[in-house]
């Protein structure tokens, strides 16, 4: 069995969702906690495994650092195919590709930490005006997620049929980001139905 260190933060839906990814497949990975409210990922020990200062990063035996979520399940979906979080053919495939990256291509890098710091520092936006984006963005995603679940008849007991996948993952993150911000998720009974927050 691999070695396995994963760099991540208790409130970081990135990080979420490797934990998720491992948990499923059952990989046990010694955790290193980033502190992102203070600020650990811009230090310049934390740059050395991602300079990107974002978590997750994943090491595996003492390979390199591996880095953005996506990938690092992906690895995991490569290294470790049972259980599996993509379907077998490629139309499904794309299909839970896309509706992971509602997420993680567009809702989520909206309201990440530096973006709302830069709001804040570098923009002077107020805590009303912030609050709002964060609202916005994260109502943006699981709308556009519930329509998809809603109208394509591959929605399943999950988003992709009845077998767990990485868009069940990535949305569970977008609906406990929007837990977290105190964004209403009423109107997005699919979506947190689906979610395995829920
Ligand atoms: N697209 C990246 C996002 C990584 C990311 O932005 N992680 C956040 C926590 S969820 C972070 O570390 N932010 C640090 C910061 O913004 O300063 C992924 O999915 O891994």
């Amino acid at each position: 069995m691999a070695m396995m260190r994963l760099y991540g933060f208790w409130r970081s839906l990135a990080s979420y969702r490797v934990r998720v990814a491992l948990a499923i497949k059952g990989i046990a990975a010694e955790q290193i906690s980033i502190n992102l409210l203070q600020g650990v990922q811009r230090g310049a020990e934390y740059k050395g495994i991602n300079p990107q200062s974002v978590v997750p990063a994943l090491i595996v035996d003492d390979g390199p650092p591996l880095f953005q979520s996506i990938a690092i399940m992906e690895y995991l979906e490569e290294t470790c195919p049972d259980p599996a979080l993509l379907p077998q053919d490629p139309r499904s495939r794309a299909r839970v590709r896309g509706l992971a990256q509602i997420v993680v291509s567009d809702g989520h890098p909206l309201v990440v930490p530096r973006i709302r710091a830069y709001l804040e520092k570098a923009l002077h936006e107020d805590e009303p005006a912030r609050s709002a984006w964060l609202a916005h963005w994260t109502r943006q995603a699981l709308q556009a997620l519930e329509v998809h679940l809603a109208r394509e008849r591959e929605t399943g007991k999950f988003c992709h049929g009845d077998a767990l996948t990485l868009a069940d993952i990535c949305l569970a993150s977008q609906v406990l980001g929007a837990e977290f911000f105190e964004v209403d998720t009423a109107p997005f009974r699919r979506s947190c139905a689906f979610s395995p927050n829920a």
